[in-house]
């Protein structure tokens, strides 16, 4: 398979049971060994990580017993000849996160916060990745009285600078999402998330991760949202997957509902040449109704629609789309794009 220097990672959580806020599992679910055991086949080269992912029970384990347990997981990453890409502390299941990590209230509950994350540093050390994604899932409001968001603004940066300092190698790249599971989210686009970056202690070493689905909900263009953060040599990682217009976060495979913007989104990547810079994350699932057997689809057609839509992108006829510009006649560079991605050209 050609894969033009890309590498392709997903997570654990992208092959999953199918419950949903109304419904139980309708699939049984997979050991993380078994879905170790897929990356491969389905030809992708590297595993996203939750801190719990990698240690599911670190909550009753010692920082030393921590690093122990990653480095089995590290061992396993090598018989697959995989390789991690990024870990992300889980902020939003523990009962200590009910009300947010970094911006909670309750101070015991921010410091919690902090030395998790302070474990998922411990975790990337063993498991060889310098990347933590921060997807601030609780950080915002359900009733905007709630919390004060000048002052959530500052513990987000205080949080920051302190994994920052305990981790002097590590880059953070932050995840923005709208809403879901929040009402309103603090960093709810790339612009806030690296406006927080440049607020922290070294912005050399923060960075940002573009989800599609994310963007889409924010009501902005997910290619618009890559563009403007490689403008800053920011983009680190993305995640691509797809989105039906203002509902729940879908992430339906890539390029299943609107073509042409999967299409964009490999366009700027690649002429950027992202593939040079970071991994193409896929961070997909299966519909709910998809039979287990067969529950692994949407990675493996993520992957090739990306890949289909980079030899567009490639063969796509630069001078007529030049020359339609120049001409403003947008009606003209319509059809280019459309026919191009028909296979009428
Ligand atoms: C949810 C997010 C989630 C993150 C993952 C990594 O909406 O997209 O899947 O990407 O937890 O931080
Ligand atoms: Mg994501």
């Amino acid at each position: 398979m050609e894969k033009y220097g890309y590498r392709f990672s997903f997570g654990p959580w992208n092959i999953h049971e199918g419950a949903d806020p109304f419904g139980p599992p309708v699939r049984g679910s997979q050991t993380f060994d078994d879905k170790l055991g897929v990356y491969k086949d389905l030809g992708f080269d590297a595993v996203q990580f939750h801190d719990d992912d990698a240690v599911p029970n670190l909550g009753e384990l010692s920082p030393a017993e921590i690093r122990q347990a990653a480095r089995a997981v590290r061992r396993k990453l090598d018989d697959h000849g995989l390789v991690a890409e990024f870990v992300a502390p889980r902020l939003w299941e523990h009962p200590m996160t009910i009300d947010g990590g970094y911006t909670a209230n309750d101070p015991k509950a921010r410091e919690y916060a902090i030395e998790r994350s302070k474990r998922a540093i411990d975790i990337m050390g063993e498991l060889g990745t310098d990347l933590m994604v921060l997807w601030l899932a609780r950080e915002g409001t359900y009733m905007r009285e709630s919390k004060n968001v000048v002052k959530a603004t500052g513990y987000l940066v205080e949080a920051i600078n302190a994994l920052l300092e305990y981790g002097p190698q590590i880059r953070i790249a932050i995840e923005p999402k709208p809403n879901e599971p929040m009402d309103l989210a603090y960093i709810p686009t790339m612009g806030h998330a690296l406006a927080l970056g440049y607020q922290t202690s070294d912005p050399a070493r923060m960075g940002v991760l573009m989800e599609s689905a994310h963007s889409v909900l924010a009501g902005l263009d997910p290619s618009d949202e890559i563009g403007y953060s490689l403008a800053f040599g920011k983009l680190w990682s993305v995640h691509l997957n797809d989105q039906n217009g203002l509902k729940f976060d879908q992430d339906r495979s890539f390029g299943a509902v609107d073509l042409r913007r999967a299409f964009n989104q490999v366009l700027v990547l690649d002429t950027n040449e992202f593939w040079k810079v970071g991994m193409v994350g896929l961070d997909v699932k299966a519909i709910r109704t998809q039979p287990a057997e067969l529950a692994t689809k949407h990675l493996s057609n993520s992957l090739w629609v990306f890949l289909r839509l980079v030899e567009l992108a490639r063969s796509l006829d630069v001078e007529a789309v030049t020359n339609a510009i120049a001409a403003r006649d947008y009606e003209q560079l319509d059809w280019i794009i459309l026919s191009h991605l028909m296979g009428l050209d």
